[in-house]
């Protein structure tokens, strides 16, 4: 490894000397003491260019590290929700939903562990009581209109067992729902 403490001290103590023992012994010819001077002052430059370096390496490492967000594109139609993945690790989650119907239709994340197709209902049957219990939700999208898309991103998703559907009444019941594991 280079010696940075003894180059260090040389720069600080002569920079501006080496400096001109340099352009002297290049000008002029003059002694070989100014000539070991002048080295001196180029290796102090090389040093500092080499923790430059250095300092770019450790900037570069640090950006893998931002990117984790899970995308999920989900499509709903008019009684189905389709996923292109089932499943991602803990984190953050993108769903990019688009409403391939030709109705309104929700998107809403349930954290539970009943059954897709077993989730409680209100009295009249005809939408999931997200309030029940057993029943967290984890986050959701309103009233996206046919033929358009949403998003919906949830930070920082724990390991469990997922349900997402739509609750737009009867909408559950006609198939509105799909699993999603986060592990
Ligand atoms: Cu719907």
């Amino acid at each position: 490894m280079r010696d940075s403490t003894t180059t260090r001290t040389d720069d600080e103590r002569c920079s501006l000397s080496c400096l001109r023992g340099w352009t002297d012994h290049l000008g002029l010819g003059l002694g070989r003491s100014r000539a070991i001077v002048a080295g001196l002052a180029l290796l102090a430059v090389i040093s500092l260019a080499g923790c430059s370096d250095d300092d770019d390496d450790s900037a570069a490492a640090a950006g893998p590290e931002e990117a984790s967000t899970t995308v999920v594109k989900a499509t709903e139609g008019d009684g189905t929700i389709k996923l292109d993945r089932t499943s991602s690790s803990t984190g953050d989650v993108e769903f990019r939903i688009e409403n391939a119907g030709k109705l309104t239709h929700e998107f809403v994340v349930l954290k539970t562990d009943i059954a897709e197709d077993q989730l409680p209902t209100n009295a009249a049957k005809t939408a999931v009581d997200e309030s029940a219990p057993g029943i967290e939700v984890a986050g959701e999208r309103n009233s996206i209109a046919a033929g358009t898309d949403a998003s919906l991103s949830l930070d920082d998703l724990s390991a469990g067992k997922y349900v997402l559907i739509c609750n737009v009444p009867t909408h559950y019941g006609l198939g509105m729902h799909a699993t999603f594991t986060v592990n």
